[in-house]
């Protein structure tokens, strides 16, 4: 690494930390500043293509599968019959890609603030950006938390396939912010929101535990792996207003890779160090 220190994304998540995740460049395919974000797109050495903004991993073509399939089947399947669900960032697509796939779903809302992630993503990682065209999807380029303010007592399933909590996505990870998803919501709706590492970030996810246990009647975190994040792991927080996460609906959907009824109801179970006191 040394040699060559441009030709590898250095993410820039937890580098402030003192640690950070490297992955080789074969080239640079694409970079825009927008309003809202610097949008990189590379062809990585070893993981395919890879979606950057500002400076930290978002999407490598290798592993997406395990993100997408977790933040999405896992709350599709908790709800008993979901039609209406609303995607929050997730501008590359993974997620409408993911929710497509549930026979009961007729309408598929994305609310990314950032054009240009949905352009760059259509453009350079084809089989991420899938389902655009499709009719039951809807796309507005809006701030998310202006959204579901608007919006009283529809969606069945809010996903919320965010970035870090840093930039556009702050706002995100506030209580205000959830409690507005919840009116959103109808009368047995739930959400799934990206909610970061076990192993680097349990204050985090302590203080969305906290909040979101109060708003919703039953909230729990959850994880999949997911190797170019660092840590190899990173959560969603599931709130429920009415369904328990822990008793899916089995799974009738060919062809995915990471997620079945077994790894739905295993991904719930927290090793005790997740919920211990963090130390500062
Ligand atoms: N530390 C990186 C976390 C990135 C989470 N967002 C992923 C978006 C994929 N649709």
């Amino acid at each position: 690494m040394t040699e060559n220190q441009e030709h590898w994304i250095k993410d820039h998540w937890d580098e402030p930390k003192g640690r950070t995740l490297c992955v080789k460049i074969k080239d640079h395919l694409h970079s825009v500043r927008t309003d809202f974000q610097q949008i990189d797109v590379y062809e990585t050495e070893c993981f395919g293509r890879a979606l950057v903004l500002d400076g930290v991993i978002n999407v490598t073509e290798f592993d997406e599968f395990a993100y997408h399939e977790m933040i999405v089947h896992v709350p599709l399947h908790t709800h008993p019959a979901p039609r209406r669900v609303l995607i929050i960032g997730g501008g590359d697509g993974g997620s409408i890609r993911e929710a497509l796939k549930h026979p009961t779903v007729e309408e598929v809302h994305l609310c990314e603030i950032d054009r240009e992630v949905i352009e760059a993503c259509k453009q350079y990682m084809p089989s991420v950006a899938v389902g655009f065209d499709d009719k039951r999807v809807s796309v507005f380029c809006r701030d998310g938390a202006e959204f579901v303010k608007e919006r009283k007592g529809y969606y069945d399933v809010i996903i919320v396939d965010s970035s870090d909590p840093w930039g556009p996505a702050t706002v995100l990870f506030q209580q205000a912010f959830y409690q507005d998803m919840a009116g959103c919501l109808n009368d047995t709706g739930l959400i799934a929101t990206q909610s970061e590492s076990m192993f680097f970030d349990r204050s985090t996810i302590h203080t969305l535990l906290a909040f979101g246990q109060e708003i919703f009647a039953i909230g729990r975190y959850y994880y999949t792996l997911v190797p170019t994040y660092p840590s190899g792991t990173i959560g969603f927080f599931l709130g429920s207003k009415k369904s328990d996460p822990l008793q899916p609906r089995l799974c009738h959907i060919e062809g995915l890779r990471y997620y079945n009824t077994a790894v739905h109801r295993t991904a719930f179970s927290l090793p005790p160090f997740v919920m211990q006191p963090v130390k500062s």
